[in-house]
């Protein structure tokens, strides 16, 4: 009876794990409401193996409290019941019913392992299947379109229903490349090119994650997939393709200014990146700010400021003293960098 008291008391904590399972899916950091082929695959094998476990657990556990009442010895009943070993009809039934169970896991695991594995180009798309270069950084992701000429920093976009290329990289540490909604996790390994592929059934914002403990900020190192119709991505790439454009405002071309002083050896503006930040091309449409932080001024501020305190051990070094008067030029400018006005 203690034992049931004991138990009663994890009660409520089993209920907060409904809860908290809850708050998961309305991020869609989660693999259990897949958004892609790919996603739909591994969900549908997992649940296969989940019915066949629930199965077998059901059917031994009948059996094993049939046993129970039917056998237990009854009071006053001190005879030993005859002992038996070995039943041939027994041993083959439980041994041939495993290799029929595992057969049916086993066929579409390895069909579905030879679907994963096939990065290459769609037929149906051929010349035209977006390639991606991924590299993971402590504690940021570069996304280099290098058929398109230009590096994208923290959010990667794709075309919805293509099958789009990864080739994975990592500048320092083992990373790990996943985004729960649309399919499996990849390791990016430094010295090591892996291929993946993943595709949007449809168009929206897809949350990633580093899967790989990476260092003091690897819980930070969140980043963006944007699923958009084809010719609102192909828009997308012609602004990152265009010539970056004066910002209008004075206040932000004195930003600039700043930024071209302090920022610049480090954060590409248009074109190309480097390995050193991430490219900030498009920043002004940024959810967030450093993978994490919602995307207002004081936000900003306060990264630029002392990036240390918000995201340990980052490779942005921090500038405590800048004016105000030079913060806010600063700011300014990296609102103007939209790509959509280039
Ligand atoms: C020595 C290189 C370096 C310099 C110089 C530098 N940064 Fe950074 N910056 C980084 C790195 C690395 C990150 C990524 C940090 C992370 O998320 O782990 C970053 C991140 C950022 C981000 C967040 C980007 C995003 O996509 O969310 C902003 C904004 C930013 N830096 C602005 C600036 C500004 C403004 C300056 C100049 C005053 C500056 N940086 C100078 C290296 C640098
Ligand atoms: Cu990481």
């Amino acid at each position: 009876m203690k034992l049931w008291k004991t138990a009663w008391r994890f009660l409520p904590l089993s209920l907060l794990v409904f809860v908290l399972t809850g708050c998961l899916g309305e991020t869609n950091l989660t693999a259990l409401d897949p958004k892609g082929p790919q996603s739909q695959w591994l969900f549908d094998n997992m649940l296969l193996s989940l019915y066949i476990m629930a199965l077998v657990t059901i059917v031994v556990f009948a059996i094993f409290f049939i046993i129970l009442a039917k056998y237990r010895r009854a009071p006053g009943d001190d005879e030993i019941p005859k002992q038996v070993h070995g039943n041939t009809a027994l041993e083959i039934t439980w041994t041939v019913i495993p290799i029929i169970l595992l057969t049916i896991l086993a066929v579409p695991t390895i069909t579905g392992q030879f679907m994963l594995a096939d990065v290459e180009p769609d037929p149906e798309i051929g010349e035209d299947t977006v390639y991606i270069k991924v590299t993971g950084h402590q504690f940021w992701w570069q996304f280099d379109y290098e058929d398109e000429g230009f590096t994208a920093g923290q959010e990667v976009y794709i075309p919805v229903g293509e099958k789009v290329i990864f080739e994975l990289h990592a500048q320092d540490v083992l990373h790990s490349f996943w985004v729960p909604a649309l399919g499996g996790k990849l390791d990016t390994v430094p010295g090591i090119t892996n291929h993946m592929w993943l595709e949007a059934d449809e168009p929206g914002v897809y949350k990633g994650k580093c899967a790989e403990l990476c260092g003091p900020s690897h819980a930070l190192m969140d980043f963006k997939l944007i699923a958009l119709e084809r010719d609102e991505y192909d828009a997308w790439v012609e602004g990152m393709q265009a010539e970056v454009q004066e910002p209008t405002e004075a206040l932000a071309q004195q930003g600039r200014d700043v930024f071209e002083a302090s920022c610049i050896g480090c954060h590409a503006v248009g074109g190309m990146g480097s390995a050193t930040g991430p490219a900030l091309s498009d920043f002004a449409n940024r959810e967030v700010v450093a993978g994490y932080l919602e995307n207002n001024d004081e936000n900003l501020e306060a990264w630029i400021r002392d990036p240390e305190s918000l995201k340990q051990g980052n490779n942005m070094p921090a500038f405590p003293d800048m004016s105000d008067e030079d913060m806010e030029a600063l700011i300014a400018y990296l609102r103007s960098l939209d790509v959509q006005n280039n």
